[in-house]
Formats: structure tokens, sequence, C-alpha cells
């Protein structure tokens, strides 16, 4: 990603998934907005952004963060939302295991309470540990719990799968992570 998208990156996840109202805009309920509404808001806010740039943007996207509605009228944030939206994902069949990344400052707390969603509308899991190391080492030193998420969904827990592959649920009960795996060397 180019670094001027990354600023751009940053400044959609911001209005799109946590703060709209900072720009004037409203999310609709499914957390669509209209693209002109949101260039026409950047424009006011002095981040001028053209409709070119936003579809670079996109298309290029590290984690492909952003949709486009079919016909591109709308956009919205795949997921990592924190403001009040329901994506109407359709509940799936998660995969046998699951993976969360997080810092080992935090293990003492998730394993009094789990992992919970804080801010977000869910707790993020990952088919994948080199994504969930990197987010992990954004909080410290970065740790790896795998999730037996393909039990957690027999025993009645609903798990979501976001437009860019990334697998949601309400909360992880400590008794489906496995705290076994090391701190991560970097
Ligand atoms: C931790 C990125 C204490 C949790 C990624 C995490 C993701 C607890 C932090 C997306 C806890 C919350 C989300 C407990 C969980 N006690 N700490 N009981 N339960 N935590 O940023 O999952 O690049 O809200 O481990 O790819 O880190 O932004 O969630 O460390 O999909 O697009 O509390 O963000 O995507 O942090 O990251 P976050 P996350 P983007």
């Amino acid at each position: 990603m180019k670094r001027s998208n990354i600023k751009v990156s940053k400044f959609l996840s911001l209005v799109l998934r946590h703060r709209p109202e900072e720009i004037g805009l409203t999310l609709k309920k499914d957390g669509w907005v209209a693209v002109s509404d949101l260039l026409e808001a950047c424009a006011r806010h002095n981040f001028p952004l053209t409709a070119e740039t936003l579809a670079e943007v996109v298309r290029t996207n590290d984690k492909q963060r952003f949709a486009f509605s079919d016909d591109h009228s709308m956009i919205r944030a795949s997921q990592g939302h924190s403001v009040e939206v329901d994506l109407q994902l359709e509940s799936l069949v998660p995969p046998e295991s699951l993976y969360h990344g997080t810092a080992d400052r935090f293990l003492s707390s998730i394993k009094e309470e789990g992992l919970i969603k804080g801010q977000r509308l869910h707790v993020h899991l990952s088919e994948n540990t080199q994504t969930v190391v990197e987010v992990g080492s954004r909080y410290g030193r970065p740790v790896v719990l795998k999730i037996a998420s393909g039990r957690m969904n027999e025993d009645g827990h609903l798990f979501f799968r976001s437009a860019n592959g990334v697998w949601l649920t309400e909360h992880v009960p400590v008794n489906y992570i496995e705290f076994s795996n090391k701190e991560v060397d970097r």
C-alpha cells in the first residue's frame, strides 16, 4: 500500500468504523454510506479525497478493510466497527481452530474473563497465525492464542466471517482458549 494511501485507509477506518460523526456522516444500519456523501464530507473536513483515490485505496488495501456495494454507490468497512452496525452476516460453521493475537500483558485478564470484544462489536479471530502476530504486536509482546472454534460452535456459539475473511464471534470463554503457545519471538 502506498504511504499516502495508508493515511487514507486510517482516516476511512476512523470514520467508517468508529467516529462517522467526526465529519458529519451517519452510517446506515448495515454500515453503508453513500460514496458521494463520504467524498463531500471529507472535502468539507479538510481531507480532500477523489473517487479515483478512494477506489485505489479500496482495491489495494492490505487487509481489504473496505468494500463497495455491487453498484459502487456505497462503501462500508467490512469489520472492526465500534459503532453499532449490523453487517447482516450469516452465521457459518468455523474451522476447527482459529487464532487470536494479543499481547502478553493482557494474558492474566484473558485467563479470568476469556476474550472480550471491548470497544468493538465482536472478538476478531483469524485462520492465519502470521496476521495475528502483527495484530498482537500493536499492544506489546505478541502472543498467539489458539481457539477451539469448532467446539465452541458445537456448543452453540455463533461465528460470522466478514467480507475480508476475519472471523467474528461475541465472546470466547476461557475454556476454549489454548494458552500453551509460547510468546512469539520477533
Ligand atoms: C485484548 C485489526 C484484556 C485483545 C486486526 C486485544 C483485527 C483483552 C485488545 C482488528 C481481553 C483489543 C481487531 C481481556 C481481549 N482482557 N485484554 N479479557 N480480551 N483482549 O484492537 O483483536 O488493522 O479492539 O486481545 O486485524 O487486537 O485495525 O482488537 O489485544 O481484525 O484493520 O484487547 O483490528 O484490524 O484490541 O484487533 P482491539 P484486536 P485493522
